[in-house]
């Protein structure tokens, strides 16, 4: 562990703001790299935490660790997620102030460990009381749920959480943890029908397979053999090194007992994820144009674990009934309808068990009694970060999207909050450019002329809509704006690499071109009214309450996928900006998952488009540190005669600030004295103004243990 506050050669500075050569990337990569190698994966900028993931186990996070964080002033410790967390925790509890922290960065990069070590900080650090422990230890025990039913092994990370999430932990008025509620954001469920090389499927489906006992594999009618299943042949077959599937799946029964899941919750869940296996064996001949199911049996199978009947699902499989304005006229599918139907039924049975899974979580977690409750919430957000793959679909689309709307509210947050704060406070300064990517959030979610409604207008246009005519129709409309760059108008070696399929755009972290093929079929996103009425009737209770009745009838149109997603990240904004931020950015320092290695590339890539340097220059422009002068002067006061014991004079706490600072020899340059609070310029002069009151707290210590040891 770092030593002293101001250890900094050898082991870099642990706040940026001290940096010397602020505004080089090379000095930045060079201190984070310094620390990287001396095990020092956190670093402050201000008060945000950057971590850089080590990829081996630090002894950083054991109850010693926890207990020296705790009640501690924030830079009084190495930077730490511990610091942050505890931090957020206390002005929660002191000011009565919701929290939220928000964690970024790309895939692999540490989000979903930050986002543990913030729960494991908070369960520790929080109220104890016996009925308390139930309510943590749920809380605690929802993420292996969550990661073996959400989770999948990527090229880019064994453990890669497929959803966003969001976590609100809800505390009484002492501070005691009384309950959560957890959301959930667009699981990637394409995955469950099909993978890419070297990936796997969800977790849950090897976790089954390695660790059900003898009997509940007979009941699923399943065999250990990974083999044996298509949906989980196409990319990595096999097991994982690091993954321990028998030992997790263990984790995972005993985690939905301590959730209150009963045996036959449990058993419906097992039988839905079994019946999904089946499901991708299932195959069809063509006989004149229509489907037939291959294997009566395995429909039988399925139809027994999914509760439903065994002929009406053979015929839902291979036929279409739509109703049009009252005339109902079913129809045969041919092959290729048939295999898109079956495989919909698997992604849509997942996606919606997955909802299910995170309410009937919620219920478990919800607050008994949620007196003196109101605003004492804190919310962790891991949710997926920037992505740009070779080939970039819907999927990297909405993530992309979503990663644009945190931005804007970092801005909103952090950057200019920053500079509002000054202005409030009548502080004189010079504001630092930055870049607001509102206009490329506009491009692509405005109202009739954004990507988003573009898009939607095309899946509801009648005749023959195609991503094609998708693509026409954006390139007509958006064309001229600056963020956007179709085939035709791209610069040279942009159109050589550029698909005619594709359009390109320029985000706050990167240019990313986008494949429009699939794009109007994972926004309408169809699953086939006969299969949905089937499953409305089944005899499995999950199954049937995520099929409603009432879905069949309501005549309203369903939402896209795009325009679901929009609403809910928007009301993810809502709930986001009314809280208090703390930031952790992660850092990936490898692309090979290895401990010790530090690709300066990689990383300087990552802190551009995390936009650390703005952040830094931003921070740097102004002042490193802020207290409201009560604060300060109630730390600070011993040490000046005219503060001590009490300030006495007029002017309150702002009068005997200004003394104190004078007799401490702080000069005009080093601090502004704003409305409500004092600021720093350098952490410097704050440090040395904590070691002086490191010592005279030793001395008054030492002269009070002298006296009693004299008497
Ligand atoms: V993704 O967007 O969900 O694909 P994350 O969540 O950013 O991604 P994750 O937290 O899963 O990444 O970290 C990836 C792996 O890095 C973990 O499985 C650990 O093996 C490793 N890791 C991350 N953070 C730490 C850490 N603080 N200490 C040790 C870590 N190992
Ligand atoms: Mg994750």
């Amino acid at each position: 562990m770092e030593t002293g506050l101001h250890e900094r050669d050898r082991a870099g500075v642990q706040d940026f703001v001290l940096l010397e050569n602020y505004e080089s990337e090379v000095a930045f990569i060079d201190n984070l790299k310094k620390r990287f190698q001396e095990n020092l994966i956190y670093t402050y900028i201000g008060q945000v935490l950057i971590s850089v993931n080590p990829y081996k186990q630090l002894s950083i996070y054991s109850d010693a660790h926890i207990n020296a964080y705790r009640n501690k002033h924030f830079y009084e410790m190495p930077p730490h997620v511990f610091a942050v967390t505890d931090n957020a925790f206390r002005s929660l509890i002191e000011e009565n102030r919701g929290q939220c922290v928000l964690i970024s960065g790309e895939s692999g990069s540490g989000k979903t460990e930050a986002s543990k070590k913030v729960l494991q900080y908070i369960a520790a650090c929080s109220g104890h009381q016996s009925t308390v422990e139930g309510v943590k230890d749920k809380l605690l025990k929802s993420n292996p749920v969550l990661e073996a039913f959400g989770n999948a092994k990527t090229n880019r990370n064994d453990n890669s959480s497929r959803f966003g999430k969001y976590m609100d932990i809800q505390f009484d008025y002492k501070g005691v943890p009384i309950g959560g509620n957890i959301l959930n954001y667009l699981l990637e469920k394409s995955r469950v029908v099909a993978q890419m090389a070297g990936e796997r499927n969800f977790h849950i489906f090897y976790q089954l397979l390695a660790g059900a006992d003898a009997t509940l594999l007979q009941e699923l009618h399943l065999e250990r053999t990974l083999d044996s299943y298509n949906y989980l042949t196409d990319g990595l077959k096999g097991t994982v090194s690091s993954i321990n599937d028998a030992e997790n799946f263990r984790q995972v029964q005993q985690a939905l007992g301590v959730i209150d899941f009963t045996v036959e919750e449990q058993r419906e869940i097992f039988a839905i994820i079994g019946s999904i296996l089946h499901l991708g064996n299932v195959s069809f001949d063509e006989v004149e144009g229509n489907a037939q199911v291959n294997s009566r049996d395995l429909v039988v199978t399925i139809s027994r674990l999914l509760g439903v009947n065994a002929s009406e699902l053979g015929a839902a499989l291979t036929h279409r009934t739509i109703d049009a304005r009252g005339d109902v006229v079913t129809s045969p599918l041919n092959h290729e309808l048939a295999v898109y139907a079956r495989d919909a039924l698997a992604k849509a049975v997942y996606d919606r068990m997955f909802s299910w899974l995170v309410q009937r979580l919620n219920i478990s977690l919800q607050a008994k009694d949620t007196r003196g409750a109101r605003n004492n919430v804190m919310g962790i957000l891991d949710i997926y970060g920037f992505e740009i793959f070779k080939t970039n679909n819907f999927e990297q689309f909405c993530i992309n999207f979503c990663n644009e709307k945190l931005q804007q509210l970092f801005i909103e947050l952090t950057l200019k909050s920053e500079q509002d704060e000054y202005r409030r406070e009548g502080i004189e300064w010079i504001p630092v450019e930055y870049f607001d990517n509102k206009v490329i959030c506009n491009l692509i979610e405005e109202k009739h002329k954004g990507i988003i409604s573009i898009l939607d207008e095309e899946c509801l246009r009648p005749g023959e809509p195609t991503d094609r005519t998708f693509l026409e129709k954006l390139t007509q409309k958006l064309e001229k704006h600056d963020h956007y760059v179709c085939h035709e108008k791209a610069p040279i070696q942009v159109q050589k690499v550029m698909g005619r399929d594709e359009f390109r755009l320029v985000h706050y972290a990167g240019e990313v071109t986008y494949s429009v093929n699939g794009f109007l079929d994972k926004n309408n996103d169809l699953l086939f009214r006969d299969l949905k009425e089937t499953l409305s009737k089944s005899g499995n209770h999950i199954v049937r309450s995520c099929f409603p009745e009432q879905e069949l009838r309501s005549k309203k149109r369903p939402e896209t996928a795009i325009t679901q997603f929009r609403t809910s990240l928007n009301n993810l904004m809502d709930i986001l900006m009314c809280k208090e931020p703390s930031y952790i950015r992660c850092i990936k320092p490898n692309d090979l998952q290895s401990p010790g290695i530090f690709n300066d590339d990689l990383v300087l890539h990552q802190v551009k488009y995390l936009g650390l340097m703005e952040n830094l220059r931003v921070r740097r422009a102004g002042f490193a540190y802020r207290r409201s002068y009560e604060l300060f002067l109630e730390r600070y006061k011993c040490l000046s005669k005219s503060t001590w014991p009490n300030y006495k004079g007029n002017g309150g706490a702002k009068a005997g600030v200004q003394l104190l600072v004078k007799d401490l020899g702080y000069t005009n340059e080093q601090f502004k004295m704003g409305e409500t609070k004092l600021f720093i310029r350098y952490p410097r002069t704050l440090f040395d103004t904590e070691d002086a009151y490191q010592a005279k707290k030793h001395d008054i210590a030492s002269i009070i243990q002298a006296h009693w040891k004299g008497l």
